[in-house]
């Protein structure tokens, strides 16, 4: 009856234990899943999170024989050009055109150019600063106005844009402007790459 007993207690204990080691591990084996789950859900989140970088929109078929953007002064920017016959250009050709901080104002100086008459023109510039590759969001228009002989205007780097490369677009046509990637029938685009460095690296919020 005893040995009967211990038998059934000794038998009790294996159960019991084995039934601990499935715990365990069905534990392990749930933390491993949730583990790799959250991994996942942020790596999804980080890339769903990163800007998708496209082609910037390349406006073609204007003429800019009879008035071009013949001056822009930014900041270190100084960059004029004569007549020529493509309607689209960048500046520059490497590096960057000039270094913008967040949240800072700057003159911008814009001046046409022109073969024989002066017509009026509008201008705009936009600034890619969420650096997607468009100039379509919200805040990246930073100027929109007209002249016959020069558009100068304090503009605003927005605070949230980006710290790093982008490009600055200017257009500039005789007929109402109403896209960055309009193709213009008279008058220029420009793009332009620029820095944008954080306000609080640079340590130089006003100018
Ligand atoms: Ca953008
Ligand atoms: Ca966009």
């Amino acid at each position: 009856m005893i040995e009967g007993k211990n038998k059934k207690r000794m038998a009790m204990t294996l159960v019991l234990a084995l039934s601990g080691i499935t715990m365990i591990n069905l534990k392990a084996g749930y933390e491993k899943e949730k583990n790799d789950t959250i991994a996942l859900a942020s790596e999804k989140k980080a890339i769903t999170n990163a800007p998708v970088k496209k082609e910037y929109c390349q406006p073609s078929g204007t003429v800019s024989t009879f008035e071009w953007i013949a001056d822009v002064d930014i900041n270190t920017c100084h960059n004029h050009s004569k007549k020529h016959d493509n309607g689209y250009s960048h500046y520059p050709s490497s590096g960057t055109a000039t270094v913008l901080t967040q949240g800072t104002t700057y003159k911008l100086q814009l001046k046409p150019g022109f073969s024989f008459m002066k017509y009026n023109e509008n201008f705009k510039v936009w600034i890619d600063c969420n650096q997607d590759g468009d100039f379509e969001d919200a805040g990246e228009m930073v100027l929109a106005d007209s002249s016959k002989t020069e558009v100068h205007k304090q503009i605003i780097v927005p605070q949230k844009a980006f710290e790093g490369e982008t490009k600055m677009r200017v257009c500039m046509s005789h007929y109402p402007i109403l896209s960055p990637c309009e193709n213009i029938n008279y008058g220029e685009v420009k793009d332009y790459t620029i820095q944008v460095l954080s306000a609080q690296l640079s340590g130089d919020a006003k100018k």
